[in-house]
Formats: structure tokens, sequence, C-alpha cells
């Protein structure tokens, strides 16, 4: 674990010394040239009733998202079965709800079921959890609940208003209670000063244990959003931070997740340096798009990297 100040001085460590470090720290852990690969679906967009200020699924925000009720089994099982011909080894379900009512969850769990059938893993994220819905998810097979802190204790009341950053963590309670794998991370470039992302860093880092998989978002500027008009984040700075996160967390999956779209090659290529070792593949992320499979493929070959295969497999 470490303390805010402690991920901040890692920060302000010359680049390459700071990469030279994760890089260090990310080949005592795995082999650096494997990156694992998940793919997500919305199997509930928009109309979501909380005011995430980045969030294009959010009824407060006027996007263009249309909203559209929770898919049927057999096109989430079509959309698994995609995924893994397409070299997906996870398969992430969202949902745009403040949480699940339980008979949305019997829904969940039956999809949860079919998928793993797959031979995929599975991942879901819904939103807060009340006590039993972990445990029944679990049940059901499921191998991953995502839930972001998204920024630091500090800044989360500047972003979000309907939910508290202390629901988040009595959530991701209850998952690793219910003995469900922790996907846990946050998003950076919503105008959150370094010592923010330090902040989360070392909450990330105080979760005993820490997260198995840290998905860390560069902000989407959707149009509509209060956020839509922010400056990007520096490059730099965002790689900075992939490599704070790697050594923070040294034996987590740290997945390079939303933001590829607008990103060079080169700028990928020093996240992956940096210690990324996991991505999201395919057309789209939940509402926006993603680089395209033939892109993500051509990358991974003129850097030869590898996707990881499944445990079992
Ligand atoms: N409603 C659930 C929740 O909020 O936990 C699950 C879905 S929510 C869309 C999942 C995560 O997507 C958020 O926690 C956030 O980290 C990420 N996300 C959403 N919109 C984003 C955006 N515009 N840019 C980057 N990340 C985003
Ligand atoms: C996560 O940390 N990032 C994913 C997943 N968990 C659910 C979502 C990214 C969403 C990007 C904006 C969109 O497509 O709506
Ligand atoms: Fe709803 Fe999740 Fe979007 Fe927040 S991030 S508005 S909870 S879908």
């Amino acid at each position: 674990m470490r303390t805010p100040d402690d991920v901040l001085r890692l920060f302000e460590l010359p680049f390459n010394d700071l990469l030279f470090e994760a890089q260090r720290v990310h080949r005592m852990h795995f082999d650096a040239n494997t990156v694992q690969v998940s793919t997500l679906l919305s199997i509930k967009t928009g109309a979501c009733s909380e005011d995430c200020a980045y969030c294009s699924q959010s009824v407060r925000y006027q996007t263009g998202v249309e909203a559209q009720s929770l898919m049927s089994l057999d096109d989430v099982l079509a959309a698994a079965r995609n995924a893994r011909d397409n070299g997906a080894t996870r398969f992430c379900m969202g949902a745009a709800w403040r949480g699940p009512k339980d008979g949305d969850l019997d829904r969940v769990c039956d999809m949860v079921r079919a998928v793993k059938s797959l031979g995929l893993e599975t991942c879901a994220t819904l939103g807060m959890l009340r006590d039993g819905q972990a445990m029944r998810l679990h049940t059901a097979g499921l191998d991953y609940y995502n839930h972001n802190l998204d920024t630091s204790a500090d800044f989360y009341g500047d972003i979000v208003t309907t939910h508290a950053h202390a629901d988040r963590l009595d959530t991701i309670g209850k998952v690793r209670a219910a003995g469900i794998k922790v996907c846990c991370g946050g998003i950076v470039g919503m105008g959150e000063s370094r010592a923010a992302r330090a902040g989360l860093l070392a909450e990330l880092s105080a979760l005993d244990p820490p997260p198995e998989s840290v998905p860390i978002n560069l902000l989407v500027r959707v149009p509509g959003t209060p956020l839509s008009d922010l400056p990007a984040l520096e490059p730099l700075e965002f790689v900075r931070t992939i490599a704070c996160v790697r050594i923070t967390l040294p034996q987590s999956m740290v997945r390079l997740s939303a933001g590829r779209l607008g990103m060079p090659d080169h700028l990928q290529a020093l996240c992956f340096f940096a210690g990324a070792n996991s991505i999201f593949h395919g057309d789209r992320l939940l509402t926006t798009p993603n680089p395209r499979a033939n892109d993500d493929q051509a990358l991974f070959e003129s850097l030869g990297l590898r996707p990881m295969a499944l445990a079992s497999a």
C-alpha cells in the first residue's frame, strides 16, 4: 500500500526513471509481451438515473445515445460467441443502472451462466449491489465484477452527486466478500489534479487485497456531457499514470481501457512499455467507438505482442 504522497513522488520522477522502474516491476510479475483481451457489451443502455459528469448514458444529458432495455439472452450469447471467435478471453457485460433490480439480476445471472458455458471468463458492471446480489452473481459463475472508484475521494463530488465514493467502496466490499474477483480502476483527464490522480492510485492500492484488474480510462469527451469541452490530458501524463499504476499495483492486470481510439500507435506502445497488459478489443466500448480489430492486430504484430491465453486453455 502507498500513500498519496508516495505516488505523487513517483509521478515526479524523471520520465526515463519512472518507465524503467515500471518495466522492471512489470517483468517481475508478468510476461512483458502478453496482453489480456476483453470485449465489452452494453446489455442495457442509457436512461441512467445517475449524474456522472463523464457519462453518455445519464438521463440528465442530451448525448444522442438511444436508450435500450435489457438485451435478450440470445442476443448477448451471439455477441459473446463473436467476441470469443475474435480472440477475446473475457466478456464484460455493462448496464447503465444505479444498481440492478432483483428481477433484472435474475436475467443477468442467466447471461453469466450462458457466457461462461462458451468457455469465456465473465465480467459484469451493473452499478451498486445490495446485500445478497453479489453472492447470486458468484453462484451464477461470475468471475469479475467491474466497479470503478473512478477518481479520488476528494474529487469525486465534483464529478458525481447522486452517489458517494463511500457507496463505491461498499459495493467493492460486497463483491470481494462474495468471492468474485475485483476489477476496479478509474478515469483520468476529467480536470483532476496530479495529486488527485495520485490519490486514486493510493486508494486502489489500499484495497485489501488489491483489485486483480485495474482499468485506466482516458476520458472520452462525449458531446452533451458536462465534461465535453475539457482540454485533453497531456499524453505523456497519461503514460506516467499507467507507469505509476503498474508500480503501485505490481501484481494487478492494468487495462488500457477507454480512450485508445484517439491514441496513435506509438502512444499505445509507450503505455504497454509502462506496464499496461490488457485491452478492450472490438469495435465498440459501451456507447463509443474503439479501434478496429484490424488495427489492433497490426499493432500487436508490430510490437510483437501476443494475446494472453486462458489459464485453463
Ligand atoms: N453503471 C455502472 C457504473 O457506473 O458502475 C456500470 C457502467 S459505467 C458506464 C462503467 C465505467 O465506464 C465507469 O465507472 C467509468 O469508469 C467508465 N466510463 C463511462 N463513461 C466514460 C467516458 N466517457 N470516458 C471514460 N470512461 C468512461
Ligand atoms: C471500464 O473501466 N471501462 C469500460 C468498462 N469498465 C465498463 C467502459 C468504458 C466506457 C467508455 C464510454 C462509452 O463507450 O460509453
Ligand atoms: Fe449511470 Fe454508470 Fe453512467 Fe454513472 S457511469 S451515469 S452510474 S451508467
